[in-house]
């Protein structure tokens, strides 16, 4: 493995430490419905070209951590408690103003419960045994969650993120990551939105100020200093 990879606006990570002991994988949401059809994002009536697009590279990704030994890697799923009790009312009031009510019954089940089979993560990149798995109700994957918990249990400083969707979750993540001192790397073709104008601004966000949230890279990029 190379000690850093090629990413905007700095050598990422900051201090050239990249290591299978001290580096996650982090695949956030990539759930059925988060991208697959029939599910929340598809009933609200967006694209879902549009965020599940990100899974193959995030595919080719996960096959390149799983080889190296010692390395983690993190899946985390959004979604709540059937009787809905971690699921606040300004969310399900938002969520039936759209059509697409957390908890309702949809072609994939109950949206966003846990257990319903569109909660779940797709199939292509399910989670394999000793990948742990973050339930969380928010959506950023540091609250009410042991994410910081596993992560510094096992040494972690450095997390590569991949997942959906790119304005979204996974900058809610990112900035909670960032506020703890973690240091990230975002993946441009490992990520999703539902709007493109969104997707472009919530990457060029993260590298401007020097890297104000960390840095940007492809995934060829990234294969390239994890197989190096
Ligand atoms: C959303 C997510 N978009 N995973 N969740 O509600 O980004």
């Amino acid at each position: 493995m190379k000690p850093s990879v090629a990413a905007e606006p700095y050598e990422w990570p900051f201090d050239r430490s990249l290591r299978a002991d001290n580096t996650a994988l982090l695949v956030i949401d990539m759930q059925v419905d988060f991208c697959g059809r029939g599910g929340y994002i598809d009933r609200m009536g967006y694209d879902i070209s549009l965020t599940a697009r990100a899974i193959p590279a995030v595919r080719r990704l996960l096959d390149a951590a799983r080889s190296i030994p010692g390395f983690t890697v993190i899946h985390t799923r959004e979604g709540h408690r059937p009787d809905l009790s971690d699921a606040p009312a300004n969310k399900l009031w938002r969520s039936r103003r759209m059509n697409a009510g957390i908890g309702d019954t949809g072609p994939c089940g109950r949206i966003l419960v846990r257990g319903e089979p569109g909660w779940d993560i797709v199939p292509e990149l399910y989670p394999i045994a000793g990948e742990p798995i973050i339930d969380k109700p928010g959506k950023g994957s540091f609250f009410a969650t042991d994410l910081e918990l596993i992560l510094r249990n096992r040494g972690i400083c450095n997390l590569i993120i991949t997942g959906i969707t790119t304005d979204v979750c996974v900058h809610t993540t990112l900035r909670e990551a960032n506020d703890r001192g973690f240091e990230c790397l975002v993946v441009t073709d490992c990520t999703g939105a539902t709007d493109e104008g969104n997707y472009a601004a919530a990457l060029r966000m993260i590298s401007m100020q020097g890297g104000i949230f960390g840095a940007v890279s492809g995934s060829e990029d990234v294969l390239s200093a994890l197989e190096g």
